[in-house]
């Protein structure tokens, strides 16, 4: 039985090495699903592999939760899909409320980067826990940059990173984000799960980057080019490499001839 909305766990810290580190710490000590892990600033904030996220304080939304989805292993990455579809949508209102006729441009790099005007305001990192080939805990990290100006970013996000406050002009209330982005999510999640993910991937691949366009994909050992088809029903890429179809279910994704670096 699924926690009710009112039982969502919020532990707040001012600064931690990485929320998604202490949740994963904490779902393996048993504690419990919708427990939330945010931080005003994290110093050794993570991206996949390993790779860093600029958390500074104060300035964006750093935060994780524990979840226990009663859910074949293989559909693991639907609840990246999701995560990321809900987020987007969240973002986009943000914008249409400021901008009236507001272009829909925020769009989902595969498999979890939200893009916004092509430079990234969001980024996802599931982490999960497995026993037996069965899903025991999952994580999932969220950074949401807020407040950020250009200058708050390093020299290497500040032509591809962005925020909300770039965007709009607007300050934004972290506390307040964070209640109205569960909020949105727990019932996203839970419609998600109840419906067996039907239109996830439909509604994904409405949403994302560089369909039909060339691309590289690097793959930790070795990198690709081909053209991306779309999504399969597990929401692992379809890239058309010389006429041959692969299917892949993680790598990091690259516009060819774009100069993308993000
Ligand atoms: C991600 O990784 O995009 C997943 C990021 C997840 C961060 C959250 S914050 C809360 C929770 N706790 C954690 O420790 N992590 C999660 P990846 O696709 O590997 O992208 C990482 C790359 O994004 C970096 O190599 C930079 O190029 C870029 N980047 C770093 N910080 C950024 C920021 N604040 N905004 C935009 N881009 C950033």
């Amino acid at each position: 039985m699924s926690l009710s909305k009112n039982q969502i766990k919020v532990i707040h810290y001012k600064e931690i090495d990485s929320t998604n580190r202490e949740a994963v710490r904490l779902a393996k000590a048993n504690g419990s699903e919708w427990t939330i892990v945010v931080a005003d600033k994290q110093t050794a904030g993570r991206g996949r592999y390993q790779r860093n996220w600029e958390s500074p304080a104060g300035l964006g939304l750093w935060f994780s939760i524990i979840l226990r989805p009663q859910i074949e292993l293989e559909h693991l990455n639907m609840i990246n899909l999701v995560t990321a579809l809900c987020i987007k949508k969240f973002i986009q209102e943000k914008i249409d409320d400021h901008f009236s006729n507001a272009q829909d441009n925020v769009r989902l790099k595969w498999p979890n980067d939200i893009l916004v005007d092509g430079k990234k305001i969001c980024g996802i990192l599931l982490e999960s826990s497995l026993r037996k080939k069965k899903l025991l805990n999952l994580v999932i990290g969220i950074g949401l940059n807020l407040n950020q100006t250009v200058n708050d970013f390093s020299d290497d996000l500040k032509t591809t990173a962005t925020s909300l406050k770039i965007l709009t002009g607007k300050v934004y209330l972290l506390k307040k984000i964070l209640r109205d982005l569960l909020n949105k999510f727990y019932d996203d999640y839970h419609e998600a799960l109840n419906n067996d993910f039907v239109d996830i991937i439909e509604q994904y691949q409405e949403n994302m980057l560089y369909q039909n366009e060339l691309v590289q994909l690097d793959l930790g050992d070795h990198t690709l080019q081909g053209y991306i088809c779309g999504l399969n029903n597990l929401g692992y890429l379809l890239l058309d490499v010389g006429g041959e179809q692969k299917v892949i279910s993680a790598g990091d994704l690259w516009r060819v001839n774009s100069g993308d670096s993000i």
